[in-house]
């Protein structure tokens, strides 16, 4: 029976629309599922979109769409990416699908059967960004991954006994191959270790989610829900025998691979769901680095994004699969540019494994008829022709065990070397030199070198297969072997180009990439990137046992001036009514005010003093942005800034109403 693999993706928010960030993770699964492919296994490869939620709910409405519309719009998005990426998923789940939406209330179902879900009240803070309780966090204080404002949440939920798991949790980090990279295991077991708190995992304050069974006033926590994806899509709580035999058969899933920014979840949270509910546990998760743009991790909200299909457009999807992969150390963050891709895209592929390719098969081609020549066992051979069989040898056991352990860069070092001793090799012996003799030593030895370099070819092909399917598809038929799909990696040895294949017709597979490359990719993207990009505020850096982001740099506004209605619905602007107001000792301009904004009273400071008298604010209703990062003025906390008028060389005026408006209210 063959052995089974299941690997799988995090599924993506349909609050933004694809980038390389996410197609980094899906190329690096695809490559694995392809790879476990051609070993020969039972593969199974998942991924999908995550769709619920407050910040897509808030993201929809911000675009003036349902969020089933939005959801529509952007999981199609991604779908139609991984299609025309050519991605080779089994699966594509989307958390809104009934498949999946009853599959995860028989999971909440099991795990409150199986005792270890009650109901309490929730009173903290919530980042709607990475939809996460920040325990022990205050009012104002910033979300310690991402460094957004948090918002307080007081709400009646479902709690799940997380604090039950603690040891059993850190038993399974015992084993080193549960999370990989060491940095990460090591991050996750001195959280676990610090003590778990009970986990929230409904809400009640808004409607986009799966009902709690039995409770439809609450939605389960979209983690909860996400995270259930993984067996919903297999077959988990369905009632139909094929697909309760697909979860027999694939569950435990043998890889999560995920970005860092995720790693609690996946290592903490999901198998303690999956703990309580009686299921196995996945075999491994795979925390990989961020893609860099600018020193900066590549998001949507930074607004650096990067867009896939600027780069399949200009140069194809094989170089950035190869880019990506052997550009970065995987685990690591890694930086993308243009001028990199292009360099090694050059490099490598056109100069390198496409060279070597077009040259041998061309002078195979002239001088064989296109038929792979015999080589000669005796006298025409030298050590040269051994030493490069021997070096193909080790580069497919190395290879072996660097792709085992997903180094995906250094396994392609190790097969570029032996592009790099065929290439020197053919220079060497002069091919083309001994073409144009005709006696039978000079054929003899053109036939071993042609040979020799056809073989090494085919070997390097069919390692990065997994990586640049599209490429190596096609030399493989034009080395005459056929469908690549159909080589079994596992048996892959030197000397099994049989003698007498004839070639299929030469043509080359990675033409140059020039300057204007670069040039047409970055206009692409100014183009394309301008409706998405923000201005974003200067975000505190906040240091955490967690990943923290970095902080994001002030980006300038789009191109025109303008910014998206995205854009704007960023920006918090909320009904205040000052209950205290004071003067700041030592500052003229500045008044110390607490302003009451719904559900919660701020602090903030405003530079006002000058136009307003204190007393006058009082009971006053401002508007104010109540989403802006705290800052500090005067050894003050400021929570927010009040919206006024600057007047040229005049006092600010405050932003006001005409009608009376509730305080808390948002403008928008
Ligand atoms: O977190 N560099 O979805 P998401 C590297 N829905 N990888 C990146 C990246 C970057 N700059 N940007 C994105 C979610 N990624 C949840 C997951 S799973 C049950 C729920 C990749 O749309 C990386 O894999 O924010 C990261 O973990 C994922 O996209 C986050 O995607």
């Amino acid at each position: 029976m063959k052995q089974k693999f299941y690997i799988t993706t995090p599924i993506y928010y349909v609050n933004a629309r694809p980038h390389i960030g996410h197609a980094y993770t899906t190329i690096a699964c695809d490559t694995i599922a392809r790879r476990q492919r051609m070993l020969g296994f039972e593969t199974f490869f998942l991924t999908g979109t995550d769709e619920h939620g407050q910040k897509i709910e808030r993201a929809a409405q911000a675009a003036g769409k349902t969020p089933q519309q939005y959801a529509d719009e952007i999981s199609g998005e991604f779908r139609k990416l991984w299609q025309r990426m050519g991605i080779s998923n089994d699966d594509f789940i989307r958390t809104t699908e009934d498949r999946h939406k009853k599959r995860v209330q028989e999971l909440f179902r099991c795990i409150r059967d199986n005792g270890f879900i009650y109901k309490g009240t929730y009173t903290g803070q919530y980042c709607v960004s990475d939809e996460l309780y920040v325990d022990g966090a205050q009012p104002g204080d910033p979300c310690p991954t991402c460094g957004r404002p948090t918002e307080t949440v007081k709400e009646e939920n479902y709690f799940f006994k997380l604090s039950a798991f603690q040891d059993q949790l850190l038993e399974l980090y015992a084993n080193p191959e549960f999370i990989r990279p060491e940095t990460r295991r090591n991050e996750v077991i001195s959280f676990v270790r610090s003590g778990l708190r009970d986990l929230s995992i409904s809400r009640s304050t808004f409607s986009w989610g799966i009902p709690v069974p039995d409770d439809p006033k609450h939605v389960i926590y979209v983690w909860l829900d996400a995270l259930a994806n993984y067996i919903t899509a297999i077959g988990y709580g369905s009632t139909h025998m094929g697909a309760q035999d697909a979860f027999k058969k694939f569950w435990p899933a043998d890889l999560h691979m995920i970005g860092k920014e995720i790693v609690r979840f996946h290592c903490v949270y999901w198998p303690a769901f999956l703990l309580a509910a009686g299921l196995p546990v996945p075999k491994g998760i795979m925390a990989h680095g961020w893609l860099l743009f600018e020193e900066d991790k590549m998001s949507k909200s930074r607004g650096n994004i990067v867009r896939t299909e600027t780069i399949l457009d200009v140069l194809g999807q094989d170089a950035l699969r190869y880019f990506l992969l052997r550009e970065i150390v995987f685990g690591q963050d890694g930086s993308f540019s243009f001028d990199a891709l292009v360099q090694r895209y050059n490099a490598d592929l056109a100069n390198g494994l496409g060279n070597l390719a077009s040259r041998t098969l061309t002078m195979i081609t002239r001088y064989f008829r296109g038929e792979v020549p015999y080589p000669s066992a005796g006298a025409a051979r030298n050590p040269g022709d051994d030493a490069i069989a021997k070096s193909a040898q080790t580069v497919i056991t190395e290879c072996r065990t660097l792709f085992d352990q997903y180094q995906f860069s250094r396994a392609l070092e190790v097969a570029w070397g032996l592009v790099a001793a065929v290439d020197k090799y053919i220079v060497e012996n002069e091919p083309w030199a001994l073409g144009e003799k005709q006696d039978e030593g000079s054929r003899a030895r053109l036939a071993t070198v042609l040979f020799t370099s056809a073989e090494a070819l085919r070997i390097v092909t069919a390692l990065a297969d997994p990586v640049i399917p599209e490429a190596t598809a096609k030399i493989w038929t034009q080395l005459g072997l056929g469908d690549i799909k159909q080589l079994d990696l596992s048996q892959l040895h030197w000397g099994q180009l049989a003698f007498g294949t004839k070639l299929g017709a030469v043509q080359p597979v990675f033409p140059r990439a020039d300057k204007s490359a670069i040039e047409r990719m970055q206009k692409m993207e100014d183009q394309g990137r301008a409706p998405a990009a923000i201005a974003t505020e200067v975000k505190p850096k906040v240091e955490t046992s967690a990943p923290a982001a970095a902080p994001a740099k002030a980006q300038a506004v789009v191109a025109d001036g303008k910014i998206s209605i995205d854009d704007f619905a960023k920006i918090e602007l909320r009904v205040g009514q000052v209950k205290v107001a004071e003067k700041v000792q030592g500052a003229d301009k500045l008044l110390r005010l607490e302003v009451d904004i719904g559900t919660e009273t701020r602090q903030l400071v405003a530079g006002i003093a000058e136009a307003y008298a204190p007393e006058t604010l009082i009971g006053r209703k401002v508007v104010i942005v109540a989403n802006l990062a705290p800052r500090k003025l005067r050894g003050l906390e400021s929570n927010g800034m009040i919206v006024a008028a600057s007047l040229e060389g005049g006092k600010p005026v405050l932003a006001s109403f005409l009608e009376d408006v509730p305080v808390g209210a948002r403008l928008k």
